[in-house]
């Protein structure tokens, strides 16, 4: 039976879910699969019985890497049909450029020249099929694109055939007239000692070095971030700080350690909620929101059936929706409306100079520097932990 999340999801909630996730067989490092193998057709039905607006899949979570032409269009048209059946979307498609041997040392940028044109090839054939089903984003998860020993890759090298690549595949979707635009995902290590375009900075810093930079943006995931260390609701603000926020993969991790993929708010919850607010608040009232899919990429873990499965797949969308009801009395509550008040956060908004204001007006402008009393300036406390401690409250459901 489908499990019904505790919070009900509806198609303008845009919930979508990788192919890969549910479909998880939970094989890891160590031990086998523990659950076998799903029916991407199911999936469709079981996802959108739940409430969820969207299926996501690379290339051979749908077709085997060997499968025939017949067996590819057959495959294709069965999933068509339960797209059909369901009203399920299917907003993103990508490239699995890190499961065959072949991709071993990476796709766009392995060191040997003829896999990386195999994987461009590999790469256009899907963008059609993308085209084809109405998707709008095409990912980009680079997790073979790296190295374990230094002195194997050449960083910079390798730069220029990543570039190499992005650019010929974003200049093939534009010959198209698709209504595509590609986000990249970064990941600082794992499958790779260290992947290249490890967080959200050093994607971003790509992308402006590129010829169609224009329809390229990220696709953070909360996991690959704190991989590092790095706090994801900032990297988010600053991804739509620079409107480069295209797409972003939600769950959950503890810590700097392997990716755990966790359902989504079972990791860092404060930051989750911080995250929730920012996507559905924006940063600063009138803050850049975003309005994309809000896409899981978790597994559930091996420990599960596929009970299991559906009800962790219905928890993510549970978790989201009530980090969501939590953010939005956060906002409406005077106390915190006054908090943020007082602690600057709703006044830094304010530019530093006036409108029309010169750097010779700010020179002239002796409050600001000869008789500026830094002393006094420095007495003010911000309150920044009775900020904290409130939306604490909220999230622990104190305040509502
Ligand atoms: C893989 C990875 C994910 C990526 C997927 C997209 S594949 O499961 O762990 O983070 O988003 O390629
Ligand atoms: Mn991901
Ligand atoms: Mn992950």
């Amino acid at each position: 039976m489908t499990k019904t999340p505790t919070k009900a999801p509806t198609k303008a909630d845009k919930f979508s879910f990788g192919m890969w996730t549910v479909g998880w067989r939970a094989q890891d490092p160590f031990g086998d699969a523990t659950r076998p193998a799903l029916d991407p057709v199911e999936s469709v039905h079981r996802l959108a019985e739940m409430g969820a607006w969207g299926i996501t899949f690379h290339d051979n979570d749908l077709i085997p890497f060997d499968a025939s032409e017949a067996e590819r269009d057959r495959l294709i048209a069965r999933f068509k049909d339960a797209l059909t059946e369901t009203g399920l979307q299917t907003p993103m498609l990508t490239t699995n450029l890190f499961t065959h041997p072949v991709f071993k040392d990476g796709g766009f940028t392995s060191n040997d020249r003829s896999v990386r044109r195999f994987a461009l090839r590999k790469v256009i054939r899907n963008i059609d099929l993308a085209a084809e089903l109405g998707a709008k984003t095409y990912v980009f998860w680079g997790g073979r694109e790296g190295a374990e020993y230094d002195g194997a890759k050449d960083v910079s090298a390798a730069l220029d055939r990543y570039r190499e690549g992005i650019d010929l595949l974003a200049s093939y979707v534009k010959d198209r007239n698709y209504d595509l635009r590609f986000a990249l995902e970064p990941k600082p290590n794992e499958p790779r000692g260290d992947i290249l375009l490890p967080t959200v900075g050093h994607a971003l810093a790509f992308i402006a070095e590129l010829e169609h930079g224009d329809m390229v943006g990220v696709n953070p995931e909360v996991g690959h971030e704190q991989m590092a260390g790095l706090n994801f609701a900032a990297g988010i603000a600053q991804a739509l700080w620079s409107k480069k926020l295209f797409h972003i993969d939600l769950n959950g991790q503890r810590g700097i350690k392997f990716d755990q993929d966790l359902v989504f708010g079972h990791g860092d919850l404060i930051n989750a909620f911080f995250l929730v607010d920012l996507l559905e608040n924006g940063a600063a009232d009138g803050g850049p929101t975003y309005d994309g899919p809000r896409h899981f990429d978790y597994k559930p873990s091996r420990t599960e059936d596929m009970t299991g499965v559906w009800d962790s797949a219905a928890a993510n969308m549970s978790m989201y929706l009530m980090l969501k009801e939590r953010a939005a009395a956060y906002r409406a509550d005077p106390e915190v409306i006054e908090a943020r008040e007082m602690a600057g956060v709703s006044t830094l908004g304010t530019p530093t100079l006036n409108p029309g204001e010169t750097v010779a007006d700010l020179l002239a402008d002796t409050s600001a520097y000869e008789d500026f009393d830094a002393t006094k300036a420095a007495e003010r406390g911000f309150g920044f932990v009775r900020l904290h401690q409130l939306a604490m409250e909220h999230i622990l459901g104190e305040r509502s």
